[in-house]
């Protein structure tokens, strides 16, 4: 198959990935179980019918992270593949551009350690890194493609609102990074919630110590559910149960502010990031997590979509077999 023979046939849907955070024997075997065809460093699908669409979080963690970023940057520059940004591009970006003063909480030690393993896997190739981190600027944070939107943890239609009429993009640049870096509330709250999700303090000092061994001090929080929910169990979204007597406390008012609520009447979203484990589901009735955990023995997901879709389907989610590492 030649690049010149796919471009003919229109477009019949989306194969949206979610984090595969170097995994990439996992993301091939997942992208020929989908149909897709090895063409040079990419991936294309037959006369180009279907695009994929990768929801961040390409490098750090895992054994082939400079392979992974190869056939991701290919299926973008070479066949109209979307990839937005994950919080890993992110940190590895600010890594290069701010290296003394990294901001909290979005950096963290056990992030940092993560992103040098990028770095060591590029460490031979420094045109290559320079390469990656230049795409890495102008990756988009958040899509709407008409019929569903994705994002990589979460979205907020009022940040999301904000940084488009700001920026009037809606890809990551250079006013933005720079008004990041400055320390402006309003662009630091938007990339925390678009890529990290919401993450709320633990009151009264509790500790809660996560699947990956690493002890956090707050816990990542739903944006669907309930409408008035009462208790922080009900809207904890994390691997690990919330301890009690924090699962059974009663949201405080300051909290229960900064809950966001996608609606369920919403077009369908897609994200990755939290770390699924078990079997495949979706997260709400208009709501895929696309992060099965792929590079702690999990999987790597993806979800067919076929346009003219009415609402997700779980049949739709499909993994890789479980990989080998
Ligand atoms: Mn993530």
């Amino acid at each position: 198959m030649s690049i010149e023979q796919l471009r003919s046939d229109p477009l019949e849907g989306y194969d949206i990935i979610g984090d595969i955070h170097g995994c990439a024997g996992a993301l091939k075997s997942l992208l020929l179980k989908l149909g897709y065809k090895s063409v040079g460093e990419g991936f294309a699908y037959p006369n180009n019918r279907r695009r994929l669409v990768f929801l961040g979080d390409f490098i750090d963690r895992g054994p082939e992270i400079k392979e992974t970023l190869s056939i991701v940057y290919a299926c973008v520059t070479e066949f109209d593949a979307l990839a937005i940004a994950g919080n890993h591009e992110l940190c590895a970006l600010l890594y290069y551009l701010n290296p003394d003063k990294l901001p909290k909480p979005f950096i963290h030690s056990s992030i940092q350690k993560q992103v040098k393993l990028t770095v060591a896997a590029l460490k031979d190739s420094p045109d290559l890194l320079d390469k990656y981190l230049h795409w890495f600027h102008q990756l988009p944070l958040f899509a709407d493609l008409g019929e569903f939107r994705v994002v990589h943890a979460l979205w907020d239609q009022q940040l999301i609102d904000w940084y488009k009429t700001h920026y009037q993009s809606t890809k990551l640049n250079p006013d933005f990074l720079s008004d990041w870096l400055a320390g402006d509330k309003t662009a630091s709250d938007t990339i925390n919630r678009l890529t990290r999700g919401l993450n709320l303090p633990c009151p009264d000092g509790i500790e809660i110590k996560g699947v990956d061994g690493v002890v956090r001090k707050s816990f990542r929080v739903k944006f669907w559910g309930e409408t008035q929910p009462e208790t922080y169990q009900e809207i904890a979204f994390q691997p690990a149960p919330l301890p009690e007597p924090l699962a059974t406390k009663a949201i405080s008012p300051s909290d229960f502010q900064k809950l966001i609520y996608y609606s369920s009447k919403e077009k369908p979203l897609f994200v990755g990031h939290y770390w699924l484990q078990g079997e495949l589901a979706l997260v709400s009735k208009n709501i895929a997590c696309l992060d099965y955990s792929a590079v702690n023995g999990g999987k790597l997901v993806a979800y067919r979509y076929h346009l003219g879709d009415q609402g997700l389907d779980t049949n739709r989610l499909v993994a890789t077999r479980l990989p080998s590492f």
